[in-house]
């Protein structure tokens, strides 16, 4: 179905000046001459983050906000420099080199960025881990990727089998008490011995510095390993998609767990020099909103899970704070649904920019940039350098509107550079020759627009027609009742599958088989009678990873009475 909405270009942007121009003349070379390996061959890109800002005159400049309902702290560039400077004198007391893995298992506080960035900071590898996982995720990963060293508190060091871990060598604990044994370190004494100043690890661009784990649908989580060089790539983005400017005050509202959590709540803002809030604690739409008022936030960004709670909390919570200096929102990590769309435009007065891109893409590669046309439901364009294309099974390029495998055009910055002791996954991603191909399905209009249909696994053939889930679920958070939903296939002798939707509902609705057919009724009017879903169930909740992705393998499974496979990115 052609899709004829359009939202107009409000702010303009102000980085990327013409995006047909940019990327039919752009050449990533011309970034990489901004940084010091253009000069000595060697980089650090935490160096380049952080360090080279407070040579560059801007060591006083805020470079984090941080706020939780207990705890406020600013820290400028200068001091961020020299936290991690001390936290890497200590990684180099005991021992850890370059290569090694070193993990953080904590809540978002400052003492996370500094033990990250320190970590880069030696030539070490850092893996970042949701504070909510549990024993076993926690050594899935650990185990996996033989870390040497991790930095923890003791609460969660609970939740590590230590005893189990053979190459887990030192721990350094945040906000320790008393006397530590042999192998436990106090991360605020040891800091407060080391010096402040470092000469960094000087390293190959294609040297690791980042592990993330994300799990696939079957099967234990996998390391997707990222290089330094991957800095270009999220400095890039963090210019024209972000449209970061010197001036501005950006919160990406998630946890470094996930890998928008560092490429952009981490690297993007630090490497175009901008302060950057962080925001300790649980979700709540007050206190979001009151970051926002408080901090007077200029660039935004979050995941659609996030605004869809927030249109759910409504209207009214919205005109009690002053959110004006919001310039710039974005979006990442599952489709985006029109309806959010436009309830930002009509709520927020702002436009809400939906971008794609995966763990193992290192950064964005398709976006709605600022001077471009919104179509709501469309994750827009490729970013300049990047080539992305619907592919058949045998790596013939479909024509406009026809739904095949999203790939991308090998290589990029920060394309992943390999998976931790699995080369035989790693290979799956490049099987047809030439191309990164996404295991996401989607389709090009004749405009050049991206439309994310579903993770391949999860098309559903109904009756001959192959139906896209988001398509379906977008249609039903029109629906004033429901707040969330999430479909399937569900096998069907006749059809080969039906359409079966979870649902949770706004709160004031209650379940009833009247409701049930309302909604059924309001998809096969609102989009085709074959997308209806046949059945519909409610539930207080929807399963979703970490992340707020709704997660669509574990409906089934449970439908189907399946195993669910890998949980452990699953939320409490
Ligand atoms: C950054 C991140 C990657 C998967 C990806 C796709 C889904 C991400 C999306 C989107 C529709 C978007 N996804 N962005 N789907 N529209 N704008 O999310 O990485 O956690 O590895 O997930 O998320 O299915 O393949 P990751």
């Amino acid at each position: 179905m052609k899709n004829t909405e359009r939202i107009p270009v409000q702010t303009n942007g102000n980085n990327l000046q013409n995006y047909e121009e940019t990327y039919a003349s752009f050449d990533w070379k011309q970034v990489e001459q901004e940084f010091s390996w253009y000069k000595t061959g060697k980089v650090n890109a935490a160096y380049e983050a952080i360090d080279r800002h407070v040579e560059q005159g801007k060591g006083e400049k805020t470079a984090l906000i941080y706020s939780a309902p207990d705890r406020e702290e600013t820290y400028t560039f200068r001091q961020l420099k020299e936290k991690s400077n001390q936290f890497a004198h200590l990684l180099k007391r005991i021992g850890i080199h370059k290569g090694d893995r070193v993990f953080i298992f904590m809540p978002r506080t400052p003492d996370l960025y500094v033990s990250f960035l320190g970590t880069i900071k030696i030539g070490a590898i850092v893996g970042p881990l949701f504070e909510a996982f549990m024993e076993a995720a926690v050594r899935d990963r650990l185990e996996n990727s033989e870390a040497v060293a991790l930095v923890t508190t003791p609460t969660l060091l609970e939740r590590v089998p230590v005893d189990d871990l053979p190459h887990l060598k030192h721990i350094i604990l945040v906000g320790a008490k008393g006397e530590l044994t042999d192998g436990y370190y106090s991360f605020e004494k040891e800091l407060a011995k080391s010096p402040t100043e470092l000469e960094p690890v000087w390293v190959d661009r294609e040297d690791p510095m980042l592990i993330h784990y994300t799990s696939g649908s079957t099967g234990k989580p996998k390391g997707v390993v990222h290089a330094h060089n991957a800095m270009i790539q999220h400095y890039q983005t963090g210019k024209w998609v972000l449209d970061l400017q010197e001036g501005d005050i950006y919160w990406c509202t998630v946890d470094p767990g996930w890998v928008t959590g560092t490429s952009y709540g981490i690297f993007a803002p630090w490497l175009n020099g901008v302060t950057n809030v962080v925001r300790g604690g649980r979700f709540s739409p007050d206190d979001w909103y009151q970051t926002l008022e408080k901090y007077k936030v200029t660039v935004w960004y979050s995941a659609p899970t996030a605004f869809r709670m927030l249109m759910a909390a409504g209207e009214d919570l919205v005109k009690k704070y002053d959110i004006s200096s919001v310039r710039h929102v974005l979006s990442v990590g599952e489709p985006l649904n029109p309806e959010v769309v436009r309830w930002g435009l009509q709520v927020y007065g702002k436009r809400i920019h939906d971008n794609w891109w995966m763990t193992e893409t290192g950064g964005i590669l398709i976006s709605n940039y600022p001077q471009m046309e919104i179509k709501p439901g469309s994750m827009g364009k490729p970013f300049p350098g990047i080539y992305a294309a619907i592919l058949d099974d045998q790596g013939n390029e479909l024509p406009p509107y026809e739904m095949g495998n999203l790939a991308i055009k090998t290589p990029w910055p920060s394309i992943m550079r390999k998976i931790w002791k699995n080369p035989e996954k790693y290979q799956e991603y490049f099987r047809i020759p030439g191309w990164y191909v996404s295991g996401d399905s989607a389709y090009k209009d004749e405009d050049g627009y991206f439309w994310f249909q579903g993770r391949l696994d999860d098309v559903i053939n109904t009756s001959g027609e192959r139906v896209g889930p988001f398509e379906v679920e977008s249609k039903l958070v029109e629906h004033p009742a429901v707040a969330e939903a999430g479909v399937i296939g569900k096998p069907d002798p006749l059809r080969g599958e039906i359409i079966k939707a979870f649902i949770s509902l706004r709160a004031g609705y209650k379940p009833s088989e009247e409701l049930k057919e309302e909604i059924r009724q309001f998809v096969k009017t609102r989009l085709a009678a074959h997308a209806a879903p046949r059945e519909i169930e409610f539930k207080d909740k929807l399963p979703k990873t970490r992340s707020g992705k709704i997660m669509r393998r574990v409906l089934k499974a449970w439908e189907l009475d399946l195993p669910v496979g890998d949980l452990s990115t699953m939320e409490d």
